[in-house]
């Protein structure tokens, strides 16, 4: 009678009630899976699978495209989220590109946790800017200090002057490396190691823990720490999708992306360290030039016009966040 009952239940009264649909989501990434946006997607992944009955797949660096082809799949909603850096985002929405304005930014890793914890640009200023784009915006953290590769040390405008360094197609990042004396040319991911190997171009920049996993310190082996940016990346979810989900459903990624977030920014407090630590082991012709203060001064400097040319293309909103960003690194300096 009770196992009847109980089939009953299962059968009409529960499977009516509460249906509860199991939905294959897709997460796209610039990345592979041991790399920081693979170690962030890993752990949305389980949340959201142990929480519920919905599965994440996640497609790694090359699987649908490039990172910008991975974008047209999730405006078009064929992918469900998507982890893209400014560096490429910035084409399409200006006021990302703050995470590329030179020197708003700590490299400190005890700071860098903090202005991405506790930074109110970070956190909140720029949900609603993703939102007029199509995205809802779920997380935005750190990979480590931009370390600059080249073929020749530099340690000012000058010598850097005649070298072609790529940078991602951002016209904000082609700014600042003009600003800085060299001649940027920008381009995918896919075709920077061909573009170095032939000496299309003589450096690039991404920090010490891609750097080392990519073997780009073999192919331009001076390392060159300016001080001037933090890797940034973003993940985001298809606007339309998640506003068609449940109240419980959105619960559930927001709750992801805050475990996932908590993951990836204690992990990243070692991420340059493991980085440059593996080079000094693993490449005994790895040249370490980390610029002086007073060097700095020089680029801090020239950085000035970058930070005014984005204002002038982010607009008011785009000097707010500015603002707040330099609060922001003075407070997580504390
Ligand atoms: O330089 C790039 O294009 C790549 N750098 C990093 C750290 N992640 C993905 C991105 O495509």
């Amino acid at each position: 009678m009770f196992k009847s009952i109980t089939a009953f239940a299962l059968l009409f009264g529960l499977g009516m009630t509460t249906v509860v649909q199991a939905d294959e989501w897709r997460y796209a990434m610039e990345e592979g899976l041991t790399d920081p946006q693979g170690m962030y997607a890993t752990q949305f992944k389980s949340y959201i699978e142990q929480n519920s009955d919905h599965t994440i797949q996640i497609y790694p660096v090359g699987a649908l495209g490039e990172s910008a082809d991975a974008m047209e799949q999730a405006l078009a909603g064929l992918i469900q989220f998507i982890d893209q850096s400014p560096g490429f985002t910035g084409a399409m929405i200006p006021e990302a590109e703050a995470f590329l304005v030179p020197y708003v930014q700590p490299t400190d890793p005890q700071e860098v946790r903090r202005y991405f914890k506790e930074g109110k640009a970070v956190n909140e200023m720029f949900h609603e800017i993703y939102r007029e784009h199509g995205l809802e915006l779920l997380s935005v953290f750190p990979e480590g200090e931009q370390v600059v590769t080249t073929m020749k040390p530099f340690r000012n405008p000058d010598e850097l002057t005649g070298m072609k360094i790529r940078t991602m197609p951002s016209p904000l990042l082609l700014e600042t490396y003009k600003a800085f004396g060299a001649s940027p040319i920008a381009m995918s991911w896919g075709e920077l190691i061909g573009a170095l190997k032939t000496n299309m171009v003589d450096g690039q920049e991404n920090p010490a823990i891609w750097i080392e996993a990519y073997d780009l310190d073999n192919l331009a082996p001076v390392l060159t720490y300016t001080g001037h940016a933090q890797y940034t990346t973003a993940v985001m979810a298809n606007a339309d999708f998640y506003d068609g989900l449940s109240a419980a459903d959105q619960k559930l990624i927001q709750d992801a992306a805050a475990h996932a977030q908590d993951y990836i920014l204690d992990a990243a407090v070692k991420m340059d360290e493991i980085g440059l630590m593996k080079i000094r082991n693993t490449n005994p012709d790895a040249v370490i030039n980390r610029l002086t203060d007073a060097e700095r001064a020089v680029f801090m400097e020239r950085a000035k016009v970058v930070e005014q040319a984005y204002i002038e293309k982010a607009g008011e909103r785009g000097r707010k966040i500015i603002e707040q960003m330099k609060q922001d690194l003075a407070a997580a300096r504390k």
